[in-house]
């Protein structure tokens, strides 16, 4: 399998190539691409190195998968043109998500419907994947109303820039701005840009792509995204109206037998999700469930995962592996 990894040398891209090495993904050749500054720089891959090449070279070059995360304009441009010589592009910008011709995919929930004629497959939003991967049981089971979800992003889903203020702001140091205000010792309700409603875009993201992963416009989702100084995974904390009675039992039951999720919830010990624990790992992790005592259909959650990894890389990588599976 020869494989591109587009934006090799973001950070994203850095962790696709981890999770391919750390999952032994059968890859016979790797091809890293980025941007003109970056060709010709060698990067090392399960002890070989490979060059960085452009876009141009990796067409040519034909991978059978092209893992794309260099961003929304790239992807428009260059998605096409991959999947024209036969590439099947997983593309991890929001570019082609709400498009009605592409799938928009988290592998434990809708993979099967993918098709050998998907050559552009979104990869969600990394908010979205965690959300709706804890509601796909629950709504599968209780029916699902209306969610109220409010984020606790971790810094890195900016990009190092972001990184980089924080550590200088840390430091006391000056330096370029990622954010509009100081992130460290702060709180920023405001995750990418404004649109018309006052809703920022990554707010209509968790609406928008949640009805369309669970396939159901029927579900009501209400966001609010906030950027915190933390770099190991987004928080969410999520309440949750349901159209059946439920137990909290039950909840906590269908949640655990769902495959990419992992329980933390012993109050009794302290024992909750958190993005320190998250950092690194592949899975959805759920605590702190409990009933809405202002509501008797609904519940409160919350939800951690790292957001680089089932957020963006790992879930990528997983529908990979998902087309070798089925194309064996
Ligand atoms: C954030 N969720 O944390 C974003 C990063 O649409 O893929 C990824 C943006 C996207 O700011």
């Amino acid at each position: 399998m020869k494989v591109a990894v587009v934006g090799a040398t973001g950070m994203v891209g850095q962790v696709m190539l981890k999770v391919l090495a750390e999952r032994n993904f059968p890859l016979t050749e790797l091809i890293p691409v980025a941007s003109e500054k970056s060709v010709g720089k060698e990067i090392e891959f399960n002890g070989k190195n490979y060059k960085v090449v452009n876009l141009e070279t990796a067409v040519k070059r034909k991978p059978e998968i092209a893992l794309f995360s260099a961003g929304g304009d790239t992807s428009l441009e260059w998605a096409p043109k991959f999947a024209e010589v036969g590439t099947t592009v997983i593309d991890n910008s929001s570019a082609w998500r709400m498009d009605p011709t592409k799938k928009l995919v988290v592998p434990e929930i809708n993979a099967d419907a993918l098709t050998e004629e998907d050559k552009i497959i979104a990869n969600p939003n990394c908010s979205t994947i965690q959300l709706v991967l804890a509601l796909k049981p629950l709504h599968d089971k209780f029916g699902i109303k209306r969610v109220v979800v409010s984020t606790y992003q971790s810094i890195t889903g900016t990009g190092v820039k972001a990184v980089q203020q924080l550590e200088n702001e840390y430091k006391g140091e000056n330096g370029e701005m990622a954010y509009p205000y100081p992130i460290h010792r702060n709180a920023i309700p405001h995750c990418d840009v404004f649109l018309e409603n006052d809703y920022t875009k990554e707010e209509m993201k968790l609406t928008h792509e949640t009805k369309k992963i669970l396939n159901d416009d029927t579900v009501l989702v209400s966001a609010t995204a906030v950027r915190i100084p933390v770099v190991g995974g987004h928080s969410e904390s999520v309440n949750i109206e349901f159209e059946k009675d439920f137990e909290v039992e039950e909840i906590k039951a269908a949640l655990k037998d769902f495959s990419g999720i992992t329980l933390q919830d012993n109050p009794a010990v302290n024992t909750y999700p958190m993005p320190i624990y998250a950092e690194g790992k592949n899975d959805v992790f759920v605590g702190r469930i409990r009933k809405d005592h202002s509501h008797p259909r609904a519940l409160n959650m919350w939800i951690v995962a790292d957001n680089l990894r089932k957020g963006a890389a790992t879930n990528a990588v997983q529908i990979a592996e998902h087309l070798i599976k089925v194309n064996a």
